[in-house]
């Protein structure tokens, strides 16, 4: 399947509502100022957010008044085009190249997808020839260090780890030395969503990040925050959260295929202006997705 069809695939949900309340808005009539605000509804019922659906409704409004919106095709082909120039500025990969190691910090609150994430990036590097090595920062439960070996066995690379329960910080210095001496290509950090109560996430994960960068100046390159789809408004708020901390580089948005809420991604683009590295769109290792604007767009609007 290429890529095009499995993100379409994994934005079925959001697609068929959005694609059914604009029909049942039009309904073969011509279209109207009314149209517009309900087509605008239809958008933010999608999670589009407030902001960027009077945005999109207004580019569309103007496209209208000037003849060149009459049916339901034509709205689902302007819509994907100006969804697309507002995730344009937010499309830019993940650097594959460069000093090493390459460090990936990853974080995101708990469940959100961070150790599956991990594992199908790993695989990405390693299908493009380079050596990776994974921190088991996630000290919080056995099993989630447990969770990191298994996926790194199935990849046939090593993992860095400490036993449960010690300090984050201190495994994510062992793995930094572990990948000078070793000169592995790539570094990639997991880390826990939720702590014991007495300690403050953001504090833990600032100390991680100045422990890497105390051994690597510029280290680590990639702050990724990893965001559930499913938690639509809360993920920005999130994102918010994390970004002010810790200053994200780099998004991925897991579980797309779970939502109908698909269209969060665009107040995310458009408020943090963070770029989006990756979409998740499934459980397994190839469900991990570079995220394009274009291809996002035409998945979001249109089944053909
Ligand atoms: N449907 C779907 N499920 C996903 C996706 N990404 C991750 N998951 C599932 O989400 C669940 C949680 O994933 P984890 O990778 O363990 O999440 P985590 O953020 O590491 O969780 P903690 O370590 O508990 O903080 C697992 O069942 C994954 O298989 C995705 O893109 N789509
Ligand atoms: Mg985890």
């Amino acid at each position: 399947m290429g890529l095009l069809d499995k993100i379409k695939n994994g934005l079925t949900k959001t697609r068929e509502q959005l694609i059914t309340r604009i029909e049942w808005i039009v309904q073969g009539k011509p279209l109207n100022e009314d149209s517009f605000d309900e087509i605008e509804e239809a958008l933010i019922l999608a999670d589009a957010g407030i902001e960027t659906a009077e945005i999109l409704m207004t580019r569309l409004k103007e496209r209208w008044k000037r003849g060149h919106i009459k049916t339901t095709e034509d709205i689902k082909r302007c819509m994907a085009e100006e969804i697309e120039k507002i995730l344009k500025p937010v499309e830019s990969p993940m650097p594959m190249d460069g000093k090493r190691p390459f460090i990936i910090l990853t974080l995101g609150v708990n469940g959100v997808g961070k150790t599956t994430t991990i594992a199908k990036i790993a695989k990405i590097f390693c299908d493009n020839g380079k050596s990776v090595l994974l921190g088991a920062c996630d000290t919080f439960r056995a099993a989630a260090i447990e969770q990191l070996e298994v996926w790194a066995k199935r990849l046939n690379i090593d993992v860095v780890k400490h036993k449960e329960g010690s300090d984050p910080a201190a495994v994510a210095y062992d793995s930094v030395k572990a990948s000078l001496a070793r000169g592995v290509d790539v570094l990639i950090l997991d880390t826990a969503g939720r702590l014991h109560t007495k300690t403050n996430l953001m504090e833990e994960m600032k100390k991680i990040k100045r422990v890497v960068s105390k051994e690597i100046d510029g280290a680590p390159q990639e702050i990724l925050l990893v965001v559930d789809a499913t938690n639509g408004q809360n993920a920005i708020i999130q994102a918010k959260t994390f970004n002010d901390a810790l200053n994200v580089t780099g998004l991925v948005i897991t579980k797309l295929d779970g939502t109908a809420k698909g269209g969060f991604i665009l107040p995310i683009a458009h408020s943090l202006k963070i770029p989006i590295r990756y979409i998740g769109v499934g459980e397994k290792f190839d469900d991990l997705i570079p995220f394009t604007a274009s291809y996002f767009s035409h998945a979001m609007l249109e089944n053909g």
